[in-house]
């Protein structure tokens, strides 16, 4: 199976390679680094880089003729990319020109109307600006500001809208994120910070566990990594309450019960423990804590407990611990999906533990990967802008922080002064935030809400002003990924589509209205280049861990960071006791147990679990509302197993609604043996003009940990229920 999955990509790439000789008659010169337009054929080459949120984070090479986008191919240059992209990547250029992009500025008559005028920037940011001002007046200060921004993109200079906010004076910001702040924290606490090794490394491993991901959708380049290590004699397990097209192409497969993972990895340990299968080298030398960890193991887990608690039988249990603790080296791939619950991030530390006490940490084919940072040595330069003259003078003297993940709550709860104003960028709070109702109640509250977007979002039929924004192929950035070890440069490929502009160039419009008005209230620079934005970013220790010399020379592809391919490959952690912490005073000092203990999932509250996991056809709200992604996935859907749908007189197709106290949705069911009997499973997508909004069963209950590394807990999506019926 993953032999043929090989040779059909390869022999896909070599047949697009052929169809594109014949087109550009063979023609593949690569100029060097200059300021000039490379030519392959007729077509002009650039260098993207996809800056959404996901690991594979990928390297685009765009081929444009007469200023169009003709076709797009991921970077060859990458091996981690390896030339191709997934099947959101492959619609970019049919986001870049879908008709449904907003084109101009415009107000809407009325918030949610649908009423919508055109208007000029001129008018846009003189009504935005005058809002800004006023706030000043009224409240003394800026706090009435917020800014909401999340994911959308993550290019490096387009952390301008953070800067915008700083140009402005002190305001309302968020902090935290939905992704994984659970998990880092938890391995903060373990390794005294989170770092994995390099993904192409994976090919080392004997044994895998992929444990709460789902890379055949969410990371498909780590796929290849996966398959050579199967067909060079590892064994993939999944570990997962959903069969995912990654446990599909598995040799083993556990269906935990969700939110109770923390168990089975403690049964494991206790089983490994037993049969005598400790690294004693790790946990005596590279390791504080062990024997308190080792004597809670023996006093309070048990193989049966494990069973019961995580809903697998004991000899699976038994089974997975021994053949983990006899290969070397073997690898644990945590993914975010499974932190995202209320104990989630004591269920990471259990898992670590799993990984330390086998000595698996610190060597190649090994570790348990999670994510890291370490390559984000940028200056942050876009985002660091001085406070303008008269915020210096203000009683305010600095930003209100409130948790990203309880946006709603928090915008209610702000108290004084009142959040009054919100400028949402790279974020679709209607489709992503929790709790969809309270949010509705939130925006009601607000004076002004602008929206910097490139589709008619559910956030935008919510907002009063909204500005077009340019995609990625219009602008220039800088990415990296916080699971690969590659930088590409995002140039910009073809001339801003409509009246869009960059977040950048927004911030830049805004700052001179605002001065123009009040000359002095905003920092923010007019004047300068896209290429002074990139020189800004970048240092030399940045230059150096890329083994390059200027930036420029990623017009020539993606380069890949000098690192060894194992973290922790000198076993010195960041942790206080520069060991690894099976025992963490930090852990302690933030509220939870200083060992990875054993902590109860969320009780259930209706009889079904629900949980929104991520598409294969979107990431979050982007994409599926492409024509394109339609003809592959026309509608939403919930997946109900066929037992529990009897049950309910449910038949594949029949519309049920899906209720709980937060809210409720309707939408088709779809019957099927993946998910669990008590498990219903809807993906967290926005169709184009469809009132779906897994949201509305969604609340804002947090994760346990993720204040210490990122400030505001992570949130606990996972761990909802719900009641369902058949409608009609
Ligand atoms: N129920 C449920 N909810 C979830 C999750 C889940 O698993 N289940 N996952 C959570 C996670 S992990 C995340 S990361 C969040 C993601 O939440 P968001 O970051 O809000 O989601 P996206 O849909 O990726 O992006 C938001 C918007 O950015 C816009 N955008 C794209 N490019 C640009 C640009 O260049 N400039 C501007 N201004 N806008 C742009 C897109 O059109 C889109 O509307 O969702 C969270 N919400
Ligand atoms: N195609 C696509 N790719 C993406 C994204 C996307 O939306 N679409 N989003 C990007 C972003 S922002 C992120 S954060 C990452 C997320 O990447 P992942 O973490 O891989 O994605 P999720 O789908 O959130 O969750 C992964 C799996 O966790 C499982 N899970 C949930 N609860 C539990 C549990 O209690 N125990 C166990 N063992 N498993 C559990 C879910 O069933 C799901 O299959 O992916 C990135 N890549
Ligand atoms: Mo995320």
């Amino acid at each position: 199976m993953a032999d043929n999955m090989k040779y059909d990509i390869n022999l896909k790439r070599a047949s697009f390679r052929k169809g594109f000789e014949v087109l550009t008659g063979g023609l593949f010169s690569r100029a060097g680094v200059s300021e000039e337009i490379v030519y392959e054929g007729d077509y002009e080459i650039f260098r993207n880089v996809c800056p959404r949120n996901c690991y594979d984070t990928c390297g685009i090479k765009t081929y444009v003729k007469d200023g169009v986008i003709r076709f797009i191919e991921g970077a060859p240059e990458s091996t981690f990319t390896d030339g191709g992209l997934c099947v959101k990547g492959y619609a970019y250029p049919r986001r870049v020109y879908s008709p449904d992009r907003i084109k101009t500025p415009m107000r809407q008559i009325g918030r949610g109307s649908g009423k919508w005028q055109r208007i000029s920037w001129d008018e846009a940011m003189d009504i935005i600006a005058r809002k800004i001002l006023s706030l000043k007046e009224q409240d003394g200060s800026l706090l009435g500001l917020c800014l909401a921004k999340a994911s959308g993109h993550h290019g490096v200079t387009n952390n301008s809208p953070q800067g915008m906010m700083s140009a402005l004076g002190y305001t309302t910001r968020t902090v935290g994120t939905p992704c994984w702040p659970a998990g880092i924290d938890a391995q903060a606490f373990d390794m005294g910070a989170m770092w994995c090794n390099d993904p192409e490394d994976m090919i080392n491993s004997r044994y895998i566990i992929l444990w709460g991901v789902n890379p055949a959708w969410c990371s498909i380049h780590t796929m290849k990594y996966i398959y050579e290590a199967q067909s060079r004699g590892a064994k993939v397990v999944v570990i997962d309450p959903v069969f995912t097209q990654t446990a599909a192409k598995a040799d083993l497969y556990f269906q935990v019960r969700a939110g109770t993972d923390g168990a089975l990895a403690l049964g494991m340990a206790r089983h490994i423990l037993d049969l005598g299968l400790v690294d004693e080298t790790f946990v005596t030398r590279h390791a504080v804590g062990y024997d308190r960890f080792a004597n809670y193991l023996k006093d309070n887990i048990t193989v049966p407990w494990a069973a019961a608690a995580c809903g697998l039988p004991e000899e699976d249990i038994r089974r997975l611990a021994e053949e983990f603790a006899s290969a070397t080296p073997a690898t644990i791939w945590i993914g975010y999906g499974m932190q995202r619950h209320i104990n989630g991030g004591a269920n990471v530390r259990a898992i670590d533990a799993l990984g330390a006490i086998t000595g698996n940490i610190g060597i190649e084919g090994g570790g348990v990967r999670y994510g890291h940072l370490t390559n984000r040595i940028f200056n942050y330069a876009a985002a660091d802008m001085p406070p303008p003259k008269d915020a210096a003078s203000s009683q305010v003297t600095s930003d209100r922080l409130i948790n990203t993940n309880k946006l709603a709550r928090e915008i209610i709860d702000a108290g004084d002064p009142p959040v009054r104003m919100l400028w949402i960028t790279c974020r679709n709070p209607m489709s992503q935030d929790f709790d969809r109702p309270l949010l509705e109640k939130a925006f009601d509250s607000l004076d002004l809400i602008v929206s910097v977007e490139q589709f008619f979002t559910q956030t935008v039929e919510h907002s009063d002003i909204v500005l077009p924004v340019t995609t990625l192929f219009e602008e220039w950035s800088i990415n990296v990924s916080y699971w690969h070890y590659w930088l590409s440069i995002n140039e910009q490929a073809i001339a801003p589509l409509h009246e869009c502009k960059s977040n950048t160039q927004i911030a830049a419009a805004l700052s001179t209205k605002m001065n123009e008005l009040s000359p002095g209230s905003c920092t923010f620079p007019t004047d300068l280049t896209d290429e002074q934005w990139i020189d800004r970013e970048f240092n030399p220790e940045l230059l150096e861990m890329f083994g390059i010399s200027d930036w420029r020379e990623l017009r020539n592809g993606p380069v890949k960071a000098k690192m060894p391919a194992a973290a922790w490959h000198e076993r010195r952690f960041k942790t206080p006791s520069g060991k690894y912490e099976f025992y963490s005073e930090t852990a302690a000092t933030y509220g939870h147990k200083a060992l990875p203990e054993f902590s109860e999932p969320r009780k259930a509250r209706a009889p079904f679990r629900v949980m929104t996991p991520h598409s294969k056809f979107a990431i979050h709200s982007q994409f599926q509302n492409l024509d394109y992604m339609a003809d592959f996935n026309p509608e939403p859907h919930v997946a109900i197993h066929p037992e529990a749908a009897a049950a309910k007189q449910i038949r594949d197709g029949d519309p049920v609604r899906i209720f709980n106290d937060i809210g409720e949705l309707t939408a088709p069911a779809r019957l099927t043996t993946n998910v669990s009997r008590d498990c219903l499973v809807l993906y967290e997508v926005w169709f184009n003009q469809n009132a779906y909004c897994v949201q509305n069963l969604v609340d804002d209950r947090s994760a346990d940990m993720g204040a210490f590394q990122t400030g505001a807990p992570g949130v606990a999506i996972h761990d909802q229920f719900a009641d369902i019926e058949r409608v009609g």
